[in-house]
């Protein structure tokens, strides 16, 4: 069975990051057995989570991990999406992985102090305390570096948050009232959106951004829905 390593579930959502609860979401999706080992991404190959074992291979990446089971277990979820589907979807989790996380992330690691605090707390809580300050403030460094460095960080906050309205009215307009977002069956688009969606709207993480998503009702009732069908276990609020 494939370990998958990954944040300590906090906040009552599947996961605080959005990646890792892309990939647990897609083993979900797909019915995969797996088996979860808690870690921090100073242990992984490529120094961010998730990443699995299989077997003696160790996998980062939530594409590239994606890509090995589609190569052992064949393709569950897109098979029959046709090339323009194919090419809308990855699309949109380009737009969501690669633009609205940046927005989130600022919210977390840079907008205010109190946001700080509580992400803080969450990811280096099971680090012992002699380092714990010291680790979390290291690493504030280098992920503001990171949000400095894809461009978003050298917004202002007004225009980060615009940026992030833009964004959400595209993903609210494309699912509009289908059950998911390629139609009536789950995609591997289905995986990030979920993943990336609840870290908007369900964290306790505030902003804008969290409340304009809030304001999307059908946002509201996909997350509530995929949480309830395929994380019972945790009995998700979204709200
Ligand atoms: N492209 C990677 C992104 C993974 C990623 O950004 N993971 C974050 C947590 S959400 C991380 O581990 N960041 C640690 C770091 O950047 O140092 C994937 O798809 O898995």
């Amino acid at each position: 069975m494939i370990k998958l390593h990954q944040f300590v579930r906090t906040w009552g959502i599947p996961n605080l990051s959005h990646f890792c609860c892309k990939l647990e979401t897609y083993l979900r999706l797909t019915n995969t057995p797996y088996q979860i080992v808690h870690n921090l991404p100073l242990k992984s190959p490529k120094g961010k989570l998730p990443f699995i074992e299989d077997g003696d291979k160790k996998i980062a990446d939530s594409d590239l991990i994606i890509q090995h089971l589609i190569k052992k277990h064949g393709d569950k979820l897109d098979a029959d999406l046709s090339p323009s589907e194919k090419a809308i979807s990855l699309a949109m989790r380009r737009l969501i992985e690669e633009h609205l996380f940046w927005i989130t992330m600022y919210t977390r690691w840079q907008y205010s102090e109190e946001n700080w605090q509580v992400n803080k707390r969450a990811i280096f809580h099971t680090l012992p305390p002699f380092i714990r300050d010291m680790v979390a403030w290291v690493y504030r460094i280098l992920i503001r570096r990171q949000i400095h460095g894809h461009g978003i960080g050298r917004h202002s906050s007004e225009e980060i948050f615009q940026l992030g309205r833009d964004n959400l009215d595209a993903i609210s307009d494309f699912l509009a009232n289908k059950p998911y977002f390629m139609g009536d069956k789950p995609t591997s688009l289905d995986a990030t959106a979920f993943g990336f969606l609840i870290n908007t709207l369900a964290c306790p993480i505030e902003s804008p951004v969290k409340e304009y998503a809030l304001s999307k009702q059908n946002l509201v009732d996909y997350c509530q829905r995929i949480s309830n069908e395929y994380y019972p276990e945790l009995n998700v609020a979204v709200s």
